[in-house]
């Protein structure tokens, strides 16, 4: 059974995904509780006993990360948000919704009310027949199938309808595109760096901390480059000569390295999720990394062979407790390079 991937999505074959992005609510042992409120004529509080008193459906979902991942099948249970909306009343001109979440950083993020309501989200209280575990958002999360998995708020307390669209946190502060149709590639809003800034950066080979995101570079002279703690998710290195370019501790997040000399450069550190090596010349690097779900290291065609091998050689440094984080196709590629 093959089912079609969104373009540039890898497949989790095992029942866990990973936890991405906060790990946990404030304050987790007070009572929870999911409000409506703004643009309705009865704003309403549920306490979590009533919303799982209310009839429970079941909707087996798609999920698809941004970082690149995407995991077929998972059943969750909970109450159609459509059907709290409409015991809230929304108002003519409610046209976006905001979920915010009960977190540190009041995490959220919103969607046009309409085309939301056409996807069914659910508001979820329950997977695989179990309560949401703590990470994964319980004890309610929202659930929107058909967008990459950052629309789906965990620990969702509070559900505002708005006249006006109010960014949410990842779309505001990592340039996440807000309408996240995985079938369309609509990750990343184009980047907002000007051409002299993003010139004066590579003929000065140095990047000081701050957000990059979208950086173009590919094809770029860059070897030796320093770019420690730069915020470059999304930035194109394609085939760019980054030999002994220092990223230890950059957000590297789905950024395009394919074909570029990485020899002796250093990750240590780095966040490299869904970011893709494929064609890259990894000898002697340091990828001793904080975190590498999604990354890609070859392509493998739908006939299994390989396609733009990175090189690998015994002097590149790996953080091995990660491996188990690449799907088995990207892991079993690095492990026979590693083979004697
Ligand atoms: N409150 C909250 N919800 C969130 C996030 C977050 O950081 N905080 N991250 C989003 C992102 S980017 C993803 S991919 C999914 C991850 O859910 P998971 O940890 O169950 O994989 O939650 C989304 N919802
Ligand atoms: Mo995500």
């Amino acid at each position: 059974m093959n089912r079609p991937l969104p373009p540039h999505q890898q497949l989790i074959r095992d029942r866990r995904w990973p936890v991405v992005g906060e790990k946990g609510p404030r304050g987790s042992d007070d009572l929870w509780s999911l409000s409506i409120t703004g643009a309705v004529t009865h704003p309403i509080t549920w306490s979590l006993e009533e919303l799982s008193a209310l009839p429970q459906v079941q909707r087996t979902i798609d999920l698809h990360c941004v970082t690149r991942w995407t995991k077929h099948d998972v059943p969750f249970e909970g109450v159609p948000l459509g059907e709290l909306l409409t015991l809230a009343g929304p108002l003519p001109h409610a046209r976006y919704i905001s979920c915010i979440a009960r977190s540190n950083r009041q995490h959220s993020s919103s969607m046009v009310l309409d085309e939301l309501l056409g996807l069914e989200p659910l508001v979820a209280l329950r997977v695989y027949g179990e309560l949401l575990s703590v990470e994964h958002g319980g004890p309610m999360r929202l659930v929107v199938p058909e967008r990459y998995f950052y629309k789906s708020v965990k620990w969702v307390t509070q559900i505002e309808l708005l006249e006006h669209d109010r960014l949410g946190y990842w779309e505001a502060e990592a340039g996440y595109h807000n309408h996240a149709d995985p079938w369309r590639e609509e990750r990343y809003l184009a980047s907002n760096l000007a051409r002299h800034q993003v010139q004066q950066m590579i003929d000065s080979k140095h990047l000081p901390p701050g957000d990059y995101r979208g950086f173009a570079a590919n094809r770029r002279d860059l070897a030796r480059l320093q770019a420690c703690d730069a915020l470059l998710r999304d930035a194109d290195f394609r085939d760019a000569n980054l030999r002994e370019a220092n990223f230890a501790r950059a957000n590297l997040t789905n950024a395009h390295f394919n074909g570029a000399c990485l020899a002796h450069a250093s990750f240590a550190d780095a966040d490299i999720e869904g970011a893709d090596f494929s064609g890259a010349d990894l000898r002697g690097a340091n990828l001793e990394v904080a975190s590498m779900f999604g990354a890609t290291f070859c392509h493998i065609g739908p006939d299994g062979t390989l396609r733009n091998p990175a090189k690998i050689d015994r002097h590149t440094r790996w953080n091995n407790r990660l491996f188990d984080s690449l799907v088995d196709e990207q892991q079993a590629f690095i492990q026979n390079q590693l083979l004697p």
